[in-house]
């Protein structure tokens, strides 16, 4: 069962009361697949020009910051986190601007071919949860409100958190979250043993609508971690995956994008190869 509620007269909050994921959507929500609104693509289209002159400009003023993410050869330090992260679906704390996001996304499996959209992604750990936050340009939005059918986020664009002790024959632990606030979340083995009946502690998940894409906000308690294996304390490494599947329309053939790539393998996320390695630092 799924409530809306409006707490203000900007933003509409769509709460599903089982998993607790809350998607966060502008009025001017993107419209849904096959809508007459869609029309107005080709003016999210020039938004979307105008922004990444703009993000890129951004780019430039934080690339000195401290905290920088170190994201060659599949490694990276995960800062902690300074102060308090509201999960609320919008980027707004300090970290977002002080610590320089993962921008080393490509389309897997095509080292040739340059991603359509631009990715970027957080992560912050602290004593009680990991954060993980992406924001996507998206000129195609493609989602569907959240179900009692978590599968049916297969066919919308969507952010990817898998976690891994990193045993071969152990398990691995997704979270998918689409635009919309529909979430699936799933335990797996290799290679593609899924089990959907699985779901992450989250306590807070967010997604909202940006000018020209989406964001996705989601923390995982140390409870959950805790039962994956994976130790919140500085020094502790695990594997991670951070993906994204970038739709044209709902239910079409999207575009996988990877932060860790099989160049000339066929895009496939499930695999170990897929995964890079996270270390937790101490600031
Ligand atoms: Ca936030
Ligand atoms: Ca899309």
């Amino acid at each position: 069962m799924f409530v809306d509620a409006v707490d203000n007269v900007d933003k509409v909050d769509t709460v599903d009361s089982q998993s607790g994921f809350v998607a966060t959507a502008l009025k001017n929500v993107p419209p849904l697949p096959g809508s007459a609104a869609s029309a107005s693509k080709n003016f999210r289209r020039n938004l979307l020009m105008k922004y990444r002159v703009a993000l890129s400009c951004l780019a430039v003023a934080v690339s000195g910051c401290a905290g920088l993410h170190h994201d060659t050869a599949g490694f990276v330090r995960v800062p902690r986190a300074t102060a308090e992260i509201q999960v609320d679906g919008k980027l707004d704390e300090a970290c977002y601007r002080e610590c320089a996001p993962l921008t080393a996304f490509v389309v897997a499996g095509e080292p040739a071919r340059i991603a359509p959209e631009e990715t970027r992604a957080w992560l912050f750990w602290s004593e009680d949860r990991l954060v993980c936050a992406f924001e996507c340009g998206d000129a195609t939005p493609a989602w569907a409100p959240p179900n009692a059918n978590e599968r049916d986020v297969d066919g919308q664009d969507r952010c990817e958190l898998f976690l891994w002790a990193g045993d071969a024959k152990g398990p691995y632990y997704c979270i998918e979250a689409a635009p919309g606030g529909a979430v699936h979340d799933y335990r797996a083995h290799f290679y593609r043993k899924f089990d959907d009946a699985w779901s992450a502690e989250r306590e807070n998940c967010r997604a909202s609508w940006t000018p020209t894409g989406y964001v996705v906000e989601m923390a995982v308690s140390k409870k959950a971690l805790d039962a994956m294996g994976l130790r919140l304390e500085t020094g502790a490494r695990f594997r991670a995956g951070l993906f994204r599947a970038d739709y044209d329309k709902y239910c079409g053939e999207p575009t996988w994008i990877t932060w860790i790539d099989r160049p000339h393998a066929p895009a496939d996320f499930h695999v170990a190869e897929s995964f890079g390695t996270l270390e937790l630092a101490p600031d």
